[in-house]
């Protein structure tokens, strides 16, 4: 049969005819910000209508309309910047993913076809006319343009192959568990497609820091402003986050200024983004215009109230910001990609499955197993069926499962990483109130006809 990846209910397009509730609660909000409706509202072409932002302007702007909201303008960045095969997770902030097979193409994710995870809308900057501040708890505070962060005689250039991966891949599996907090127009109900990798191309930030003297004692975070606005519950924030000194004193995080050799695309953060290796994607803040050193962890509601993992038995009741642990390192996980669930596969015998198998905080993949009962029986990937090891990137698997009975059999994944980490079987297991990094096995259904 017919498979389509649109999916039903939470997921896919947001059909708002089933959800009358939720399209008045959406127009009461959107009368009181000053940018046009998502398409669903208003279906004309939106017009360019935000100022050129650089970090003083933006501030400025933020100041002056004491609202500081950007004119959502990431719909025309869509249709500019992305394949027309990307699923719309949500349209509103855009949210969007690839298509399985699409996303199993290639090692090196192109830019088309690169998840995009969204907060609020798409910041213009003029790349002539942006700064970058770094300031807090730095000796000697400084302000870059872009060609001195491109000047080779101030710092070497730096290009990595790193997957992000967001920590709300393959959240739908836990809201058909239970949907926690997930009820919120912000959480997007992604599928398996919220990852790829890409070849970064900029400056390390531990260079740029000692560029301006080193960090003054006590500084022991550091913070990266984002020039988009989102909006939560009434009030509008900055997208703020912050990572530990020690993650940039490794030289694992990057000001990137290329995506596969081209410069950023306006909906991945141009000019500038950071991309912290083997973190959560939510720490690779986007259209990154000011950075500053502080004692701890940033104050901010992306990093304070958002990406908290919370345990499983924590609920409605008893769930409190201060009970939730701030995500950081992304765990190990993995998913099966083709075929698809609930799909019927005519085979002699060995069923061919694809999958990708990831693994943050600088660990990497080395076993993948699937099963093809379950998961009574595993059956190890063969080795040289693995893509590429790099420290900081997924790995793209295939396999040709034995597979002797007929009907409807259960295909599991899990992968090991090379601290031997490995998945919890159920989703109940790593279940959590906020529905974050979806660990578990991967599962799949599928009608074996033999
Ligand atoms: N940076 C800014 N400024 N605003 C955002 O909404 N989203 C974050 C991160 N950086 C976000 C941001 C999240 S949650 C993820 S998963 C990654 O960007 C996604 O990066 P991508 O859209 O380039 O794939
Ligand atoms: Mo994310």
């Amino acid at each position: 049969p017919e498979f389509k990846e649109e999916r039903e209910g939470w997921g896919g397009y947001i059909e708002w005819e089933k959800y009358p509730e939720k399209k008045k609660q959406v127009e009461e909000i959107l009368k009181n910000y000053d940018f046009p409706a998502p398409p669903e509202f208003q279906l004309v072409p939106l017009p360019n209508t935000n100022p050129i932002l650089t970090g003083e302007r933006f501030k400025q702007y933020h100041q002056a309309t004491g609202l500081g909201h950007i004119p959502d303008i990431s719909w025309q960045y869509v249709l500019k910047e992305k394949s027309p095969d990307m699923i719309h997770v949500l349209q509103f902030p855009y949210n969007g993913e690839p298509p399985r097979d699409r996303l199993m193409e290639n090692e090196i994710t192109p830019n088309p076809l690169f998840f995009v995870r969204n907060h609020g809308g798409v910041p213009e900057i003029d790349p002539a006319k942006f700064t970058l501040d770094i300031g807090g708890l730095v000796n000697n505070p400084k302000r870059l343009t872009l060609a001195d962060l491109q000047n080779e005689s101030l710092f070497p250039r730096q290009t990595n192959i790193v997957s992000l991966q967001c920590s709300g891949t393959r959240r739908i599996e836990q809201i058909h568990e239970y949907p926690g907090d997930g009820d919120e127009l912000i959480n997007a109900p992604w599928s398996e497609g919220a990852i790829g990798a890409a070849k970064w191309t900029g400056v390390s930030l531990k260079k740029v820091i000692k560029h301006c003297g080193g960090l003054k004692d006590g500084a022991m975070h550091i913070e990266l402003f984002g020039a988009d606005t989102y909006f939560k519950k009434g009030k509008v924030y900055n997208y703020v986050v912050s990572i530990p000194w020690r993650k940039v004193k490794a030289g694992e995080v990057l000001l990137a200024w290329e995506m596969n050799g081209e410069p950023l695309p306006k909906i991945h953060g141009f000019p500038l983004r950071a991309v912290v290796f083997g973190y959560i994607g939510a720490r690779s803040c986007k259209w990154l215009y000011e950075i500053k050193a502080i004692k701890d962890p940033s104050e901010a509601p992306v990093q304070r109230k958002e990406y908290l993992y919370y345990t499983p038995q924590i609920g409605k009741q008893n769930a409190l910001y201060s009970n939730g642990f701030s995500i950081q390192d992304m765990p190990v996980s993995s998913a099966i990609m083709s075929p698809k669930d609930m799909q019927h596969v005519v085979h002699d015998g060995k069923v061919k499955l694809k999958g990708w198998a990831y693994s943050g905080g600088g660990h990497w993949p080395i076993r993948v197993e699937v099963s093809g009962d379950g998961g009574s029986i595993w059956y190890e990937v063969p080795w040289e069926n693995l893509s590429t090891k790099y420290y900081h990137a997924w790995r793209l698997w295939e396999v040709d499962l034995p597979v002797e009975a007929e009907g409807w059999l259960e295909f599991l994944v899990r992968t090991w990483d090379n601290a031997l980490n490995t998945q919890p079987t159920f989703v109940r297991s790593a279940w959590n109130w906020d529905l974050h990094v979806t660990s578990s096995c991967h599962r799949i259904k599928i009608y074996s006809i033999n």
